[in-house]
């Protein structure tokens, strides 16, 4: 048997080596190594021999079949591909096209944003996801068990503990999913001091019920100016550049007082709902009206605690909604398709 054994592993050998396409690898494997392969008999018939023979036999015949398997797939390497079953290959033949990836509609709107703030002069800054209670309430004019803090309900982060020390009211761990990108304001304040101008785009997080335009993960780009003698019409300057830079076209806003505990006074900014042409739909809950942007003056209280005079500096501040001017923008009647991973979705972008 092992004579027959090792004539056999000659025979499959020379035959691979004249193998010249795939349909005549296919054979031999099928001829050879298949379920009624001679090969396989031969190792069926192992199971006749005596305990002695089996050990010898055994081993060998497995280390054949191992090997004839690998010669089997490296000979299949190497006729696949460019090689047609004649063997002869065709240069001309296009490549195998190669699926690419590409950006996220809010990484496209964010990009451009980004663009059009940096040739305004302003620096783009970045944040983290999660913050402490200090950063994103307090140093915000938001106190612990303010009723402000309703406003924005977040996830706690249990038994952690911020670089503040503990404020977040009782029960209160102190750090949180940041609720808002504001929290950067009083960091680049810290660090960089007055006179400032800051985009901070980013991911934000609320735990709150979802509709066609609430998430409970959403994007804002923050938006600050202080300098000496800031005034709203700077504010209201700034948001119409971007808002016709990001539209290409005039949009028609509506602005009106909004509460903000960091800045006074407080202002809304609304975008006419371009899913429906503001005559009401579910994306604009009906109003025909999306709301788009937080905005104000930066409180005093806000600026002391980043660290600049309130006498000497004042500034704007806006918290835009990313993900809702992505909607507006590309026209996408629920808000919950951005993050929900559906490929038919994203490929269209
Ligand atoms: C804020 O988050 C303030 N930090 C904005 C601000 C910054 C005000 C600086 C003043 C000065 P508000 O909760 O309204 O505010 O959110 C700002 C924007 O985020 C909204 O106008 C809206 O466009 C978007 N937004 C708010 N909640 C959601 C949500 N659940 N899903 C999607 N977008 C949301």
């Amino acid at each position: 048997m092992k004579e027959r054994l090792l004539q056999l592993k000659q025979e499959i050998l020379d035959n691979l080596g004249k193998a010249n396409g795939l349909l005549v690898l296919r054979e031999l494997e099928t001829k050879y190594l298949g379920r009624k392969g001679e090969l396989t008999k031969i190792l069926r018939g192992i199971s006749e021999l005596s305990v002695e023979e089996k050990k010898h036999i055994g081993k060998l015949a497995n280390e054949i079949k191992t090997e004839l398997q690998n010669k089997f797939k490296e000979t299949e390497g190497l006729l696949s591909g460019s090689a047609n079953e004649a063997g002869f290959i065709d240069v001309t033949l296009p490549g195998k096209k190669i699926k690419q990836g590409h950006l996220h509609p809010i990484t496209i709107i964010q990009n451009e944003l980004e663009d059009l703030f940096l040739s305004m002069g302003f620096m783009v800054l970045d944040g983290p996801e999660l913050e402490s209670d200090y950063y994103n309430f307090e140093a915000l004019n938001i106190p612990g068990n303010h009723p402000a803090r309703d406003m924005q309900d977040t996830f706690y982060i249990e038994g952690a503990e911020g670089e503040e020390g503990k404020r977040g009211g009782e029960g209160k761990s102190d750090l949180v999913m940041r609720t808002h990108t504001s929290p950067v304001q009083i960091r680049a304040m810290r660090k960089y001091g007055a006179p400032l101008r800051c985009v901070v785009p980013g991911r934000v997080f609320r735990c709150e019920a979802t509709d066609a335009c609430h998430d409970t993960t959403f994007d804002q780009l923050e938006g600050f100016m202080i300098d000496k003698n800031i005034s709203i019409s700077n504010l209201i300057s700034v948001l119409k550049e971007m808002l016709s830079g990001i539209f290409k076209q005039e949009v028609k806003i509506r602005v009106r007082p909004g509460y903000f505990p960091f800045v006074e006074p407080g202002l809304e900014v609304d975008v006419s709902c371009a899913i429906c042409d503001g005559k009401g739909c579910p994306s604009c809950k009906h109003s025909g009206w999306l709301e788009m942007i937080g905005a104000g003056m930066i409180h005093p209280n806000v600026l002391k605690y980043g660290g600049i005079d309130s006498k000497e500096y004042s500034g704007f501040a806006f918290g835009l909604g990313l993900t809702r001017l992505a909607m507006m923008k590309y026209g996408i009647d629920d808000i919950r398709l951005f993050n929900s991973g559906d490929l038919k979705f994203l490929e269209q972008f």
